[in-house]
């Protein structure tokens, strides 16, 4: 091979090499839940609300690179006696779901019974999580009372990796040094 030829195969390979490197995207799930103990009671009055915050941050969100493309919130309710109406409301009212009566667990709240609430994040909901990592979650009566007894909100992330800085810039150098090498060869010749 002549010096020419053995600067054009190094750039080739040097080609190859940054080609394939591409950049990654993950899919990852993530989950948040938060749990009252004891159940918290929510009733006309005088507590009507009960708000809380699902934080992904603190599970490794990173804003501006992670995107949810889907979340789904569970909430567990539970009740002692009566019929009553719920209303969950999330991102300070982009989205908000009405339930009906929450089933009846006399015999211990702590029991994984009652009624579970579980709906999709509507589009502004999920860009009001995607904005910060965090979405506000709001529960109430609208009429009579229930207990609220966790919440749990999921879903998938695409996180961007990028390509690591330190690598093209080697790959660069190896270039130079081929071409010097394939110069100072032919020059010599
Ligand atoms: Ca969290
Ligand atoms: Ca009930
Ligand atoms: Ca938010
Ligand atoms: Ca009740």
């Amino acid at each position: 091979m002549n010096g020419f030829t053995d600067g054009v195969f190094s750039l080739a390979c040097i080609g190859a090499l940054c080609v394939s490197v591409p950049a990654n995207a993950l899919v990852i799930t993530l989950a948040d839940t938060v749990a009252a103990d004891p159940d918290i009671a929510i009733t006309e009055s005088p507590v009507a609300t009960y708000t809380f915050e699902h934080n992904f941050v603190d599970d490794g969100f990173v804003v501006g690179t992670d995107v949810f493309t889907s979340a789904g919130l569970t909430i567990r309710l539970t009740d002692t006696t009566s019929n009553e109406n719920s209303s969950v409301s999330v991102g300070g009212g982009v989205q908000t779901v009405l339930g009906g009566n929450v089933d009846n667990n006399s015999v211990n709240l702590s029991l994984p019974a009652g009624t579970v609430v579980t709906f999709s994040l509507n589009p502004a909901a999920l860009a009001d999580l995607n904005a910060d990592g965090k979405l506000s979650v709001k529960v109430s009566s609208t009429s009579n009372d229930f207990f609220f007894a966790d919440s749990t909100l999921s879903g998938q992330i695409t996180r961007v990796a990028s390509v690591p800085e330190p690598l093209p810039l080697a790959l660069m150098a190896l270039g130079f040094m081929g071409l010097s090498a394939a110069r100072r060869r032919s020059t010599q010749e």
